[in-house]
């Protein structure tokens, strides 16, 4: 059916500052509310791409500020572009992994998720723009390197004159020549996890006293947490937290790590904690895991699923490989050296695992950015890691501490810790990432002498699917003792620079496996800092976070 809309072609001056980061294109609000900005890059997308007659795309976002007047900018945009399809979540609103799974499941040509994922929200914080393929992942590099060096040239856009369009009635308006599914996403991937977990099993034990405590950070998982721990698993109200979404994440920072939701670690450490404590971010694909009186590291919690796949009804035909990020630790590696099947080590970003899960090399993955995940979507997701350790728990009817303990006696702990560095001065950041990326065996003259080098280099990723390679992904310094060194630029801030130190250091001993934490890593915090030359550079004399 040909068009009848109006569709308006707007001069504009092209931004140069597009560039889309380690999860696409993140700014503040106020850069993105500037003039064309939203649209000039939009059209970019959709000037990169080639887009068929029949193409359908998804839609949808975290529900951040500013949500719905971008997704009624993207409707205009793509309508003026050709598509006549577009598959919505209610009143705008898809959690990261949702949106990837509706992207799947109806077979769409790609889809935009409008999500600064864990950053903040309001009109004083952040916003962004992800454009996913048909994969269900995020743009490769090639595609972002495109729709970023189209943006710096554009003059122009696409823009159709639409009507109102309710967003919150499910179900199919035609508009025109264009088809528009309003989706209830909730119900499509609460079918997804059923199809993965033992419910039964997970409810049974919850109505036998297992208690989870879920905190949504007001983000967009809270309706999700609500149906699927509420209503199907039958947790009690009061344990799933700050499930309303808020444009502004109610002041708060929806990030879910030990610094920023603090609350759910004191939870932990009061004589009646919850069997199992979990929060989600912004949008939903990042998860903490915290047990009575400890929190999982996200490298332990890779390590665990896969030595654990086989309890979970998804994956009990076990897992061909799994896959982690550089700088997350090797514990998933002891794991999978034992199980016989490979283990990848990727740059930082989802959007590289994909080629691997595409290609069913690998089975699970994940990051110490509190990021796991299967070959179920090409996201990371944050409940479903949540209810991965639920259904353990349920399972083995052993409590969260007995699995890590035991995980630990078995494979050895490599206790990890990332310092974050906030540099204001992003050219003394430069800097000192140059400086250790152009030579790091030079660098590496700066270690004590009891500090035995193994390897020191920028990590070059060679991606064994398409043969792509990605240079400049972090320096590494590997040694004897199987500690590590990582260092990186972070890829998803909106203003200054961070600085990013993985600290890892391997302790086979059962006896050295419950030190704290802190105390064991600061011995090589401070050789990092050392090596890095971090203080004279920056000013910085310690980490601006651990986490
Ligand atoms: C994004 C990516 C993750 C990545 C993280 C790293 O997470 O999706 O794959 O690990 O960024 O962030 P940084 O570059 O700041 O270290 P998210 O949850 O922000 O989309």
């Amino acid at each position: 059916m040909k068009s009848t809309l109006k569709i308006n072609t707007i001069e504009c001056q092209p931004y140069q500052d597009q560039k889309p980061g380690t999860a696409g294109l993140r700014k503040k609000v106020s850069v993105v509310r500037q003039d064309h900005y939203l649209e000039t890059y939009v059209q970019s997308v959709f000037n990169s791409l080639s887009l068929p007659d029949d193409a359908t795309l998804v839609l949808g976002g975290d529900g951040r500020y500013y949500n719905n007047e971008a997704i009624h900018t993207i409707i205009a945009i793509a309508v003026a572009n050709g598509v006549r399809h577009l598959i919505i979540g209610r009143d705008g609103l898809l959690s990261t992994p949702a949106a990837s799974h509706l992207i799947r499941k109806h077979q769409a040509f790609g889809g935009f998720i409008l999500t600064a994922s864990h950053n903040p929200g309001g009109p004083d914080g952040d916003f962004g723009i992800k454009y996913n393929t048909g994969n269900g992942g995020q743009a490769p590099e090639a595609l972002t390197d495109t729709i970023y060096a189209t943006s710096k040239n554009i003059n122009s856009y696409r823009i159709a004159d639409l009507p109102d369009i309710d967003l919150h009635a499910t179900g199919s308006h035609r508009l025109d020549a264009l088809q528009i599914e309003i989706v209830d996403s909730v119900s499509d991937y609460s079918s997804l996890v059923q199809s993965i977990f033992d419910f039964d099993c997970m409810a049974a034990a919850i109505a036998n006293n297992l208690r989870i405590r879920f905190d949504a950070l007001h983000g967009i998982t809270g309706p999700y947490a609500q149906h699927i721990f509420g209503e199907l698993l039958g947790t009690p109200a009061n344990d799933i937290l700050n499930s309303t979404p808020l444009p502004d994440f109610g002041g708060g920072h929806p990030d879910p790590n030990p610094v920023d939701v603090p609350g759910l670690i004191a939870d932990s450490l009061s004589p009646d904690s919850p069997d199992l404590l979990a929060a989600s971010d912004g949008d939903g694909d990042r998860n903490m895991i915290v047990l009575p009186g400890q929190m999982v590291s996200p490298c332990d919690s890779l390590a665990i699923m896969l030595a654990n796949a086989r309890e979970i009804p998804g994956y009990r035909n076990g897992m061909p490989g799994v896959a982690r990020s550089m700088p997350t630790s090797m514990a998933a590696d002891r794991v999978a050296a034992e199980l016989n099947i490979p283990c990848y080590e990727t740059p930082t970003g989802w959007r590289f695992f994909c080629n691997l899960l595409d290609s069913g090399a690998i089975g699970l993955c994940g990051e110490e950015s509190f990021g796991t995940g299967s070959s179920h979507v090409r996201e990371k997701d944050g409940l479903w890691a949540i209810l991965f350790w639920l259904n353990l728990l349920a399972t083995t009817g052993k409590s969260g501490g007995q699995i890590l303990n035991e995980h630990w006696h078995h494979y050895g702990r490599d206790y990890y810790q990332r310092y974050d560095y906030f540099i204001e001065d992003t050219a003394a950041a430069d800097e000192l990432f140059n400086s250790l990326r152009s030579d790091p065996m030079n660098i590496a003259k700066r270690l004590p002498q009891n500090k035995t080098l193994t390897a020191a280099d920028s990590f070059t990723y060679h991606d064994p699917v398409d043969h792509s390679i990605s240079e400049n992904q972090g320096v590494r310094f590997s040694f004897a003792d199987q500690s590590r060194i990582v260092y990186r630029l972070s890829g998803t801030g909106t203003s200054g620079a961070t600085l990013r130190v993985y600290l890892q250091h391997f302790e086979a001993d059962p006896q050295k496996q419950t030190l704290n934490q802190t105390e064991v890593l600061q011995p090589l915090g401070a050789i990092a800092s050392h090596l890095a030359d971090i203080e004279r550079i920056t000013g910085l004399s310690r980490p601006t976070a651990i986490i």
